[in-house]
């Protein structure tokens, strides 16, 4: 009697627990803020682009293209993780970058497996 009892409290803890997981996560990666700024008029060229979502994220499947005011595509590094914190993306610049206007466009995914997508812009005066 009690082995059942156990028994049919343990299913309906996996229940709730697969219903939970079916569920679809309220919040997936936003860019929650980056460095440049979205919008920054920054004095000098930045060394890397660094980009802090509201959730961590998968760098494999996740990247990051910077255009000049050309809409010409600036070569950068690969989006690493930042080490101390898995919600944010750093990219190495390969070399300073002009005075000018700048988009950064972003895409990744989150560790709960959702897709997410953006741009925003800067100018390095
Ligand atoms: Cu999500």
């Amino acid at each position: 009697m009690q082995k059942r009892t156990i028994f049919s409290g343990a299913a309906v803890l996996l229940s709730a627990s697969l219903w939970l997981m079916s569920q679809p996560a309220l919040a997936h990666a936003h860019l929650k803020s980056s460095q440049p700024a979205e919008n920054a008029e920054v004095d000098a060229s930045p060394q890397t682009l660094s980009l802090s979502f509201t959730e961590e994220v998968e760098p494999a499947f996740s990247g990051v293209t910077l255009l000049d005011s050309q809409q010409q595509k600036v070569a950068i590094g690969k989006a690493q993780l930042d080490a101390g914190q898995h919600s944010r993306l750093i990219l190495p610049l390969n070399a300073p970058l002009a005075a000018g206007d700048y988009q950064v466009n972003w895409h990744v995914l989150s560790v709960d497996g959702h897709k997410t997508q953006g741009s925003y812009r800067f100018r390095v005066k």
